[in-house]
């Protein structure tokens, strides 16, 4: 492992990606150290390193760069499988790879909301984030902030489709989201069973630095759900000592609800978004589960995240295969996983993620 470890990963202390890798790095034992990104400079040359600007990006011991924490974590899970974060059962590796897909894109928009359309978020993120990550750069701190500020409103919550109309049904993925944790973790204190998973660190890019932390969520939190702030902060601290693949068989009843709105809202949101890239959009108005997101960015990145998803089904030895499509067709997720014929991208063709990629998310 002396190649690998110790990481250096370059990031935000409030970013939904760093965290998300941190908390799997914590619960691995894995030795990292975190360097905020606090200029252009380290933008830039993650970009000639890795083909992507984006956080976190990290070096490993001998040199080597990665980024996006998806085959990030398949791959250091490969090269380190104890203590096991990653179900090693095909079908509970399968759900929560669909459950990382739906928590890493499909509560980024929630959770961009909360953080940058209420002016409490707003202030407080935009002073942290200016002084976290433009410490370089030789400008009035004021002008700093408000350059964050308009960025992130611009780029990922108007940019992303949020209006005045939908912002409250935007808000209501996530009080439904709460409602469907608390029920898992009223059961067990992991989401999978008594120890973490890749399901658990999957939820920790938007319950960790964003829900929990950023003022106007983390009082929802706090007051209807505090076993999901219970647990936020139990999984932050398990460490390897805590991550013993102690979990359940098979597919808990309980992620029923949540498997429902990911047919309901997150998978044909993805077929949209496919028309949208086969018609070499930029942006489009694009609806899901009766609401419409109007001149939202289109991500040619989530269209290759769903051709993984089909490819992992597909791979699926029987009979977890069969279980897997029963259990699809169940909650609604079969037909729309299918239903688009995917456009050809150019995203990651010929590239080999985590240690080279060339697109972001939006
Ligand atoms: N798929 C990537 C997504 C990483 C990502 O989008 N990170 C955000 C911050 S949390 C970012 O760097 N956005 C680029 C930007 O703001 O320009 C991953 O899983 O690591």
């Amino acid at each position: 492992m002396s190649a690998i470890f110790p990481m250096v990963v370059y990031g935000s202390d409030v970013s939904y990606f760093t965290g998300k890798l941190e908390m799997y790095l914590r619960l691995k034992g894995m030795d990292y150290t975190f360097e905020p990104m606090v200029s252009p400079r380290v933008w830039n040359r993650i970009r000639k390193e890795t083909g992507v600007q984006q956080m976190p990006a990290c070096t490993l011991a001998d040199g080597r760069w990665v980024t996006d924490t998806t085959p990030l974590i398949a791959w250091l899970e490969a090269q380190q499988p104890a203590p096991p974060v990653i179900p090693a059962d095909p079908l509970q590796r399968f759900f929560s790879l669909l459950m990382e897909d739906y928590a890493d894109e499909w509560l980024w928009r929630p959770a961009m909301h909360y953080r940058w359309w209420y002016p409490e978020g707003r202030a407080a993120l935009g002073w942290h984030l200016a002084a976290e990550l433009m410490a370089e750069m030789p400008l009035p701190a004021p002008l700093k902030r408000a350059m964050i500020r308009r960025r992130q409103l611009g780029g990922f919550v108007t940019g992303d489709g949020v209006t005045k109309a939908n912002c409250k049904q935007v808000e209501q993925a996530y009080h439904d989201n709460l409602a469907w944790l608390s029920a898992m973790l009223e059961e067990r204190p992991y989401l999978l069973g008594n120890s973490p998973s890749l399901a658990d660190v999957a939820f920790m890019g938007p319950m960790f630095r964003h829900f929990s932390q950023d003022p106007v969520p983390a009082e929802i939190m706090r007051t209807t759900a505090p076993r999901v702030w219970e647990w936020v902060a139990r999984t932050w601290a398990a460490g390897p000592q805590g991550t013993r693949g102690d979990w359940v068989s098979g597919i808990p009843d309980d992620w029923g609800p949540l498997l429902r709105d990911i047919g309901a809202t997150y998978l044909p949101y993805l077929c949209e978004l496919a028309e949208a890239v086969r018609a070499g959009r930029q942006r489009a108005d694009l609806t899901a589960g009766g609401v419409t997101y109007p001149g939202a960015r289109i991500s040619p990145y989530r269209v290759w995240c769903l051709a993984r998803l089909r490819e992992e089904f597909e791979a699926l030895p029987e009979p977890a295969k069969e279980d897997a499509r029963a259990l699809l067709e169940r909650h609604g997720c079969w037909e729309p996983l299918w239903r688009s014929d995917l456009p050809e991208t150019d995203v990651n063709v010929g590239l080999d993620p985590p240690f080279r990629g060339n697109a972001t998310m939006v």
